[in-house]
């Protein structure tokens, strides 16, 4: 059955997790109504993250929730996950779609309708749009805005995901924006309580 991108999309990133269990947030996380779970590691080595990854994938599978793995398609086959997601200047969407088996879910990070359009011609199953709010979990970004949004939903016809900065203070607006997916980092990995941080970000889909 082909995954539902709707909803909170929860980014299990050790780097912002701190001394937090990951696996433990992302148990958490699920519980609390993530709809999607994206593994991020930008600073270990691959076959270190791997175990982390394939017991990530092992809880995604129970709970029915898609995971995805950000950059690196080797890692997110070796890990059996179910998809990918990719940047401006990761592999291209094209390239990736045809590296991962059918039914996969492939995903790009863009900033404007025209790096949209682009990936939606590629293949992409959604498309990110960020960074809206400003954000302390990445560095090199760059900025958009509610309008940013509204023009890539308008633009294009697969799911739209809002990244950077969002919050139980600004979710409402994304959503009310048009966005199918919210993804967030700090947000709920940073929560002295994941569960009942997601719980509320989760809400604002409704
Ligand atoms: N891409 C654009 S902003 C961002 C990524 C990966 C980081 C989002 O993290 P947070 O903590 O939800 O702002
Ligand atoms: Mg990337």
């Amino acid at each position: 059955m082909p995954h539902t991108l709707r909803g909170l999309y929860v980014i299990i990133d050790p780097a912002v997790a701190g001394k937090r269990d990951v696996l433990h947030v992302a148990r958490e996380a699920i519980a609390g109504g993530a709809a999607l779970l994206q593994w991020r590691d930008k600073t270990r080595e691959k076959g270190t993250q791997l175990a982390d990854v394939r017991a990530l994938a092992e809880i995604c599978r129970v709970a029915g929730v898609p995971l995805i793995v950000n950059d690196d398609v080797d890692l997110a086959l070796a890990a059996e996950a179910d998809g990918v997601h990719v940047g401006q200047q990761d592999l291209p969407v094209g390239v990736v779609r045809r590296l991962v088996p059918g039914g996969w879910i492939v995903g790009a990070s863009t900033n404007n309708a025209g790096e949209a359009r682009a990936a939606e011609a590629d293949g992409a199953d959604y498309v990110s749009v960020g960074n809206l709010f400003g954000t302390t979990s990445k560095d090199d970004t760059r900025p958009a805005t509610l309008e940013t949004l509204r023009e890539v939903e308008a633009a294009v016809r697969v799911p739209v995901c809002a990244i950077g900065g969002i919050d139980e203070t600004n979710i409402a607006g994304v959503v009310t924006a048009g966005a199918d997916m919210a993804a967030v980092i700090s947000a709920v990995m940073a929560a002295d309580d994941p569960r009942a941080a997601a719980q509320r970000l989760a809400a604002a889909f409704g």
